[in-house]
């Protein structure tokens, strides 16, 4: 009995040192450790026949028993360190980083001239209090004309100028629209500005383009004057370009009273570069605010100008053609 049970154990143990040199993985091993160690594992299995042996036999059994489960505990230890440490060394090389490899080429995007002016004139703005507005391209006659004062007759009306659609709505030719339906939903004192898309029908060339882009500003409040209106315009301007001199001249807008045309000395050579005026107090009225109580200033101009002019452009068309070698320059 006791041979053949110290023979079994000693099976055994080279059976379960071969499987545990073998595995290859640590839910293998615990797999073995389970199936060799374990409450209901094999070892415990032959212990059980234990009780058959005679006295003197027991202890002799038990040591060898012993021995039995410290070599295969130890095997498994040892697996255990071997596979750790091979787990670790592959992950260390799954993630080196060769920090000699060149880098990836990525270009470096730049800020569309355009977009440059109008972030500009938006941070000069907010600066002194104005909130940006924003509004649809399309746009019903109502709101890009009535409300603003320009008449059924008014040469901005005829379709040479205007994309009108085929539902009888329009695209925009100014950003006024937005402004009109701010004042509509908010009350004094307000002071927004509306940058934006518009459309005219212009034939293109060098300075004139169907579609291009504007800002307007507008601020209503009581007791805002003519005086107010310059101070802004001149504020903006000069932050824009610098420390220029700057002239109003008459003009006529149908939805400002009085207008006035905004000259800049540029290279010793006055150029036009917005329009302005007192909001007509019929446009005032038209949001039904009390233009008794109420008087507003406005003011208007063309982005792609600002951009020819501050960086000396002579083709209006190279604002949208995309060309990298015009767009790295800024
Ligand atoms: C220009 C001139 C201008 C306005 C735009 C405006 C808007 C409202 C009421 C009154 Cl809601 N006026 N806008 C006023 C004067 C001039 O633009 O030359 N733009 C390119």
């Amino acid at each position: 009995m006791s041979n053949n049970l110290e023979a079994q154990l000693l099976q055994l143990q080279q059976q379960g040192e071969t499987a545990i040199a073998a595995a290859d993985s640590l839910e293998r091993l615990e797999d073995l450790r389970i199936n060799y160690l374990g409450k209901k594992g094999e070892l415990g299995a032959l212990l059980r026949n234990m009780g058959k042996l005679t006295a003197e036999e027991r202890p002799k059994i038990g040591a060898i028993a012993n021995t039995v489960k410290e070599v295969l505990q130890e095997r498994l230890d040892k697996q255990k360190q071997i596979l750790e440490s091979a787990q670790i060394q592959a992950q260390l090389a799954a993630e080196t980083i060769d920090v000699t490899m060149p880098g990836i080429y990525r270009p470096q995007g730049r800020i569309h001239p355009l977009n440059g002016i109008i972030d500009q004139a938006m941070d000069i703005f907010v600066g002194m209090g104005y909130t940006v507005a924003q509004g649809t391209e399309m746009e019903t006659d109502y709101y890009n004309f009535e409300a603003l004062n320009t008449p059924q007759d008014h040469p901005a009306r005829d379709m040479q100028d205007t994309f009108y659609l085929p539902d009888g709505n329009l695209l925009r030719t100014h950003t006024s629209a937005v402004q009109i339906r701010y004042m509509e939903k908010e009350e004094p004192p307000i002071r927004i500005i509306a940058p934006g898309r518009v459309y005219r029908r212009d034939d293109v060339d060098a300075t004139h383009s169907a579609v291009f882009h504007q800002i307007e500003l507008l601020a209503v409040d009581e007791g805002l004057t003519f005086t107010d209106l310059k101070g802004t315009v001149k504020v903006f301007l000069q932050a824009m370009f610098g420390d220029l001199p700057i002239r109003f001249r008459a003009s006529y807008f149908p939805f400002t009273e009085p207008s006035a045309e905004v000259d800049l000395q540029w290279n010793g050579k006055w150029l036009e570069v917005m329009g302005c005026g007192m909001v007509d107090p019929n446009v005032l009225k038209s949001v039904g605010y009390d233009a008794e109580v109420y008087s507003g200033f406005a003011a208007g101009f063309g982005v792609e100008r600002f951009a020819m002019v501050l960086h000396q452009m002579d083709d209006i068309r190279r604002l949208y053609n995309s060309d990298l070698r015009f767009l790295q320059q800024f």
